[in-house]
């Protein structure tokens, strides 16, 4: 289990990582063979899986499939508690910090105890912040707060480095799923100067142009689902 530390690893050599987030909604369990041959061409790192609006017990099922179809690691990255299963490798043990919703802030990762017991998952701390990607998101709707503004790249500093400076040891910049703008790389770049732990951004990332600027603003690993869904890359 060392996820983090390769994430931690890869920041410090300024080794850029990518990884390719599936939603066990979005996919059946036939698809996963020809998804991990996919994912495998393009050389991601890592399988982030999870949705907003997962079915329970489907994402159990999705990453046993996948896990018979590819060694990368797959780390759960879950709108809810009752998408934690053992069978992947790594969890993000997500804190909503930019919104002001107890339930994603502290409810949701109490009710996911009693799944992480006699767990093997690679728990990862990690501090979550939705900046405003001019799209209703469904991690809007679903957590039912505000994302930040844009502009308002001085909060977003705020917000990472409180994350930090609470035992976060990643932050992960979402302009959501889908999202029409992506992270402004000025806001990347700003968050990543105050930031002495590894940087994930993701949202509505589909050009090179996109991935690059991400890389180049000091995104340690950058998230791509949707242009993946649509075969965009
Ligand atoms: C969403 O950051 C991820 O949580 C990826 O977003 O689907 O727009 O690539 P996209």
């Amino acid at each position: 289990k060392n996820i983090l530390a390769n994430i931690q690893e890869a920041s410090k050599k300024e080794k850029k990582l990518l990884a390719i987030l599936l939603d066990p909604d979005k996919s059946t369990l036939d698809e996963a063979g020809l998804i991990s041959e996919r994912i495998k061409k393009i050389n991601a790192n890592f399988i982030f899986v999870g949705g907003s609006f997962v079915e329970k017990g489907i994402t159990n099922l999705f990453v046993e499939e996948l896990k018979k179809h590819t060694n990368i690691p797959i780390v759960l990255f879950p709108g809810d508690y009752s998408q934690v299963t053992n069978k992947a490798d790594g969890l993000l043990f997500l804190s909503l910090l930019s919104g002001r919703n107890p339930e994603y802030l502290i409810e949701q990762q109490i009710k996911a105890v009693p799944y992480l017991k006699n767990s093997t998952l690679e728990i990862i701390p990690t501090g979550y912040i939705l900046i405003d990607g001019g799209t209703n998101s469904s991690v809007l709707k679903v957590s039912k707060t505000t994302p930040i503004s844009q502009k308002n790249i001085d909060l977003v500093v705020s917000t990472a480095v409180a994350g930090m400076y609470k035992g976060k040891q990643l932050i992960y910049l979402e302009a959501g799923s889908g999202a029409k703008n992506v992270v402004n790389p000025a806001i990347i770049a700003a968050v990543k100067k105050q930031l002495k732990i590894p940087l994930i951004v993701g949202g509505g990332i589909r050009t090179k142009t996109q991935l690059t600027n991400a890389y180049k603003n000091g995104a340690d690993l950058v998230v791509i689902g949707t242009a993946f869904e649509n075969n965009i890359i």
